[in-house]
């Protein structure tokens, strides 16, 4: 496909950026981290959003090297917050099979002197669904390291809760299908209360995705969320607004 030569044109020719979505910590309502969200700036399309060329980029194999850019760029970027703020990092599955994930994540905690407790990888279900032996023994050497491990999109995948047994996550994140309709539906109300239950009871951090109204920080404060992400706040927002967001959200960079 056309898209595949563009892919790897655009990776040679330096068009991705990295953005940053702030994490809010709902009890002290203060930024705690920002995930990293990739970005394809292409010359003529204008911005590509993720959800479009991150599949095609697995298909071809080339989300190895593009997620190794990510993981450099963001500790290399992050190093110069302030030391209580964390980076959280996407992992794409495709990435657990390319054998040296381990050492390129040493490797680029190393070269940016960023330490491993500021880093958080999300993984999604998916990982589970194959090699689950091998991906549990990866994520076990990650989170040996000191690297936190946080289950993306959680309630949207495979959806077993063992893994959950087999692997002691730092934390879930609340997929935002069921914080969209918070308050109008109250089988979200009961995903959200399991969810957050879930987490209180196994002692995992909850951040909810996807937050964009006072009505949903409400709903999400009063069962017990720890942690929220969203338009509400901000979003994704390039390296340099990061002091303002800062600023914004009570600290001084
Ligand atoms: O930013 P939105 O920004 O549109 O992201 C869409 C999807 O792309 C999300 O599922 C997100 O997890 C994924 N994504 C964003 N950045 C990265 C990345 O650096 N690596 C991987 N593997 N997925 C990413
Ligand atoms: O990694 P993950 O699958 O969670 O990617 C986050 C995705 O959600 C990105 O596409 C990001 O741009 C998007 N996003 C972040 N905040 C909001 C929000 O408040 N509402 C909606 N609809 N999407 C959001
Ligand atoms: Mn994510
Ligand atoms: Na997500």
């Amino acid at each position: 496909r056309d898209m595949e030569l563009d892919l790897r044109r655009a990776f040679a020719n330096g068009e991705f950026e990295l953005h940053y979505q702030p994490l809010v910590d709902i009890a002290s309502d203060r930024i705690s981290g920002f995930e990293a969200l990739l970005r394809w700036c292409h010359p003529e399309k204008g911005m590509i959003s993720p959800a479009e060329f991150v599949p095609v980029a697995e298909d071809i194999g080339l989300i190895v090297a593009l997620g190794e850019w990510v993981l450099r760029e963001a500790c290399t970027e992050a190093v110069k917050w302030p030391a209580d703020i964390k980076i959280a990092v996407n992992l794409s599955p495709v990435q657990f099979r390319s054998r040296n994930l381990v050492q390129m994540v040493i490797s680029a905690l190393a070269q940016s002197g960023l330490s491993p407790t500021r880093l958080e990888l999300e993984i999604t279900e998916s990982i589970f669904l194959a090699e689950t032996e091998a991906n549990l023994a990866i994520l076990h050497q990650l989170r040996e390291l000191g690297i936190s491990i946080s289950m993306d999109d959680f309630g949207t995948g495979y959806s077993s809760l063992s893994y959950l047994r087999s692997f002691p996550f730092d934390k879930i994140k609340i997929d935002r299908s069921f914080v969209k309709d918070l308050g109008e539906r109250p089988d979200c109300v009961a995903i959200v209360r399991a969810i957050s239950g879930l987490g209180r009871s196994l002692n995992i951090t909850t951040t909810a995705e996807g937050v964009e109204t006072m009505d949903q920080l409400d709903w999400l404060r009063a069962e017990g969320c720890n942690q929220v992400q969203g338009y509400l706040f901000s979003a994704a927002r390039p390296a340099a607004e990061i002091e303002q967001l800062l600023f914004r959200f009570g600290r001084r960079a």
